[in-house]
């Protein structure tokens, strides 16, 4: 029995796997119920006793290397099958389309808003989104208790640094660091303390313009504005201006334009009367340029303001203002690609 087990063991060696179907018949020549291993177990019952444990070891010691054997081969063919099928993919098949995204529409409108002003002469400039109480509000001619001062307006971080309400405080730079003429746009994120809902959020996106020289009119500021909505919402669009205050335009006023989805005749989105308000606008107080170093004997300009948002609302017709920003892909998709 010893010596046949030496034989068998020679004889695992020696087997040869080197293809699929020998990894079964060496199963079936070894370790299967009808397999020479099985058989010497028989057998092994008719050893004599004091022999039984030297043999059953070495009977042990086989079949483990038997066993070993035939799982590394089964191993081995099972790498080198799903290595064969991924040969076999056809490569002459078109490539699966790489999702790009899309711009924004946000982006894309502000976009469109900068370079219709480009054409204009108007520089693009951005600046810090926190912001010291002279930048924000005191160089803009707020009143040191105007309620925009007021924690529940704006987010404070310390008494005198907060977030930005507007990006009228980057138009303050830049009038303190050049000089006239000036002529820039400012698109920017500004935030306000206000409670969330489909028409409100606690920031938005702002695009403010000033335009300051020698001689600068409000007729200037009309027709520069009327030039601009014409360019953005076609030619037969109308506009008019309301009088209105802001603390750092003097005089101010609010610009509407007709509504484009009823030409006028009125509808739900604009409330029945024909008008949309799109800007808020006005000469600069004379206190802001002074205020920035800019003599305002000599020099006079104009500004304005508008969110972002607004006007993406109303040119692509969205109802609640938290789409643009919860990154659902159904919503982003929708808009301008950015290639392929
Ligand atoms: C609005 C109205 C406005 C300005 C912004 C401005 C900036 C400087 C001086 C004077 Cl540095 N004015 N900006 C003027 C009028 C209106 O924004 O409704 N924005 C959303």
């Amino acid at each position: 029995m010893k010596k046949q087990l030496e034989e068998l063991k020679i004889q695992i060696e020696l087997f040869e796997i080197k293809q699929s179907e020998q990894v079964e018949n060496f199963r079936l020549k070894f370790l299967s119920k009808k397999g020479s291993l099985n058989q010497l177990f028989e057998d092994f019952k008719t050893v004599p006793s004091e022999m039984k444990r030297e043999v059953g070891a070495l009977l042990n010691q086989v079949k483990q290397k038997a066993q070993q054997k035939w799982e590394e081969a089964q191993a081995q063919f099972e790498a080198n099958k799903s290595k064969d099928s991924a040969e076999q993919i056809d490569l002459t098949l078109p490539a699966d389309k790489e999702f790009t995204g899309s711009r924004h529409p946000l982006k894309i409108i502000e976009n469109d808003i900068i370079e219709i002003f480009k054409t204009l002469g108007f520089v693009y400039a951005e600046g810090p989104e926190i912001e010291d109480d002279w930048h924000n509000f005191s160089a803009l001619n707020f009143p040191p208790n105007h309620p925009a001062r007021d924690m529940q307006d704006t987010f404070f971080i310390t008494e005198d640094i907060a977030l930005r309400t507007h990006t009228s405080s980057v138009q303050v730079r830049l009038m303190e660091n050049q000089k006239p003429p000036i002529r820039a746009i400012m698109p920017g994120r500004v935030y306000r303390n206000e409670a969330i809902s489909a028409r409100a959020n606690c920031f938005f996106h702002q695009i403010e313009g000033i335009y300051i020289d020698e001689k600068v009119s409000f007729a200037d500021l009309k027709q520069t504005l009327y030039h601009f909505i014409q360019a953005l919402f076609g030619q037969d669009v109308n506009l008019r201006f309301r009088p209105s205050y802001f603390p750092f335009t003097e005089p101010s006023a609010e610009m509407d334009i007709s509504c484009m989805l009823c030409k006028g005749s009125g509808c739900n989105v604009c409330k029945h009367t024909g008008w949309l308000e799109i800007l808020g606008c006005g000469m600069i107080d004379p206190n802001v340029l002074q205020a920035s170093g800019i003599d305002p004997e000599k020099y006079s300009g104009f500004a304005f303001g508008m969110g972002i948002e607004r006007i993406a609302m109303l040119k692509f017709e969205v109802k609640d203002l938290r789409t643009y920003f919860t990154n659902d892909i159904r919503f982003l998709s929708q808009f301008e690609s950015m290639g392929n």
